[in-house]
């Protein structure tokens, strides 16, 4: 053997023991217990995955993603007798806490039948962030006054449906035992009124049918019971509720999705476009 073939062979395996010296760290703190982190104290690791909280004015810090788990469940798709929702594709947005309440962050993500999804931010560094929720015939809602405290490295949680303070201005409506985002906005102009019950009634008096935002229940079909959750909520004014001076969210606003939302969010029209079709009459 060539001597430069055994130094390479005795700096590969140089490197792999070196690696293996370096194992990688983790904490991981559960649901209920907290850790107090003082100010000017750091607790870092690899990872961290955190179901509790944490209190001070420290940091807790990792080198992975911004990681969320969020739920939120859309009025007109949820159904309390079933406890389950029509699955849809929403966008949750991180808007700084503090005015003007830049946007850092945003995913395109399908809620699943419980109203849960984990996302991953990758822009976004820890923070005091307001999450967004923007569904196709909702209403805009933001997070409760003051701002989530965001973490990399760990996992977030917000969980929209377990009080209705978790809303700025309490903006979610009662349904069973769990709250939801109001339904309705259909030409998304942040408040719920004649023009979105105008828009319905033209589409129900034509039979429309299919995966159109005119659809408040999620049911494939415009009719009476899409009209009925709107004009509710019209008479009860819901509009958006959000810090003053908040702008307005462009919806066409670089979006960042990961191939898999991507591919998953496909599926899902899909078979909608498919049961909308096994929907039809026979003539
Ligand atoms: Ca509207
Ligand atoms: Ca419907």
């Amino acid at each position: 053997m060539k001597t430069g073939s055994i130094i390479l062979i005795l700096i590969c395996a140089l490197l792999i023991l070196n690696l293996k010296s370096f194992a990688k760290s983790n904490i991981s703190y559960d649901a209920g217990t907290t850790i107090d982190v003082g100010s000017g104290a750091d607790v870092c690791a690899d990872t961290i995955a955190g179901s509790g909280s944490w209190t001070g004015n420290g940091t807790i810090c990792g080198a992975g993603s911004m990681r969320l788990r969020f739920t939120a469940l859309i009025e007109g798709f949820y159904n309390q007798s079933t406890n389950k929702m029509v699955r849809d594709t929403v966008m949750v947005y991180l808007r700084v806490s503090s005015s003007p309440y830049t946007r850092v962050d945003s995913a395109k993500v399908v809620l699943d039948s419980l109203g849960y999804v984990s996302i991953n931010f990758n822009n976004a560094p820890a923070g005091s962030y307001y999450l967004v929720i923007k569904h196709r015939n909702s209403i805009e809602t933001w997070s409760k006054t003051g701002g989530e405290a965001m973490v990399r490295g760990t996992i977030n949680v917000f969980n929209f449906t377990i009080s209705q303070s978790q809303a700025y201005g309490n903006n979610l409506v009662l349904k069973g035992t769990k709250y939801c985002v109001y339904s309705g906005d259909v030409n998304q102009d942040e408040v719920i009124d004649g023009g979105d019950l105008a828009n319905i009634d033209n589409d129900a008096s034509t039979f429309t049918k299919g995966y159109v935002v005119t659809d408040v229940n999620g049911d494939l079909v415009v009719d009476g019971s899409d009209l009925s959750i709107d004009d509710n909520n019209a008479s009860n004014f819901v509009s958006v509720q959000k810090p003053p001076g908040a702008g307005i969210i462009n919806p066409t606003g670089k979006e960042k999705r990961t191939k898999r939302e991507e591919k998953t969010n496909q599926q899902i029209e899909k078979n909608q476009e498919l049961k909308t079709k096994n929907q039809e009459p026979t003539k």
